[in-house]
């Protein structure tokens, strides 16, 4: 098998993170796959509070039943979780650690995103261990409760013309939004409330996929 580093922007087009209290009723693994049926081209495995063993059980079987899309599943924060589960990278915060370590760690095939919130934070960048950035949030979202200020449209498309590497765009988007996000010059929209906790996740996905193809 390659070694080679073969992350697409395309990856990025409609990206879920899923929240364990918001994917309840429905449930995880049926909210992932659901979406995964609509059309999501990454999904990120975020739970704040379970411990590393269920979240690596939760990951190992995602990675499972994820396996036949080909759909890539990475996880928020935790390195370990993505190598003890075979995930396909993972997610970080500002403060989570050394990208260049995740890197070490995970090897050349992983994704390893970052997670921006101003124009500073893009002067610090290790570019060489990144292989994409998550811009926001663009509006506030009770989804996130320590979210930083919001960019709105002109200050995500300020940080999408200083940003080295491809993007996607977070923070209070919905399918109506799609079309300023891609005029903004985002990659693409990472949802959590819009597609989870929706009653039919695989619909608000489709539309999220039609809204983001066709603008
Ligand atoms: N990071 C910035 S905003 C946010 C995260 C994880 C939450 C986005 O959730 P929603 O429900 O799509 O606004
Ligand atoms: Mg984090």
């Amino acid at each position: 098998m390659s070694n080679e580093r073969h992350f697409h922007p395309r990856q990025l087009s409609v990206y879920l993170v899923t929240d364990p209290g918001l994917c309840e009723s429905y449930g995880l693994e049926r909210t992932v796959m659901d979406a995964v049926q609509g059309g999501a081209t990454l999904i990120q495995l975020r739970d704040k509070h379970a411990p590393d063993s269920e979240l690596i059980d939760i990951a190992t079987r995602l990675k499972s039943v994820m396996a036949e899309s080909g759909v890539p599943l990475v996880i928020n924060d935790r390195v370990a979780v993505a190598e003890a589960s075979g995930a396909d990278g993972v997610h970080l915060g500002q403060d989570d650690g050394d990208v260049a370590d995740a890197r070490r760690r995970l090897g050349n095939t992983a994704i390893i995103g970052l997670s921006v919130q101003n124009v500073e934070q893009l002067h610090t960048l290790d570019t060489t261990s990144l292989d994409y950035l998550g811009l926001g949030p663009v509006f506030a979202t009770a989804t996130k409760s320590d979210h930083a200020a919001p960019l709105g449209f002109e200050g995500l498309a300020r940080l999408i013309a200083a940003s080295p590497l491809p993007n996607v765009a977070i923070g209070g988007l919905k399918a109506e939004h799609a079309a300023q996000i891609r005029q903004a010059g985002a990659d693409g929209i990472a949802i959590i409330s819009a597609i989870c906790g929706q009653p039919d996740p695989k619909a608000a996905t489709q539309e999220l996929v039609r809204e983001w193809e066709r603008s």
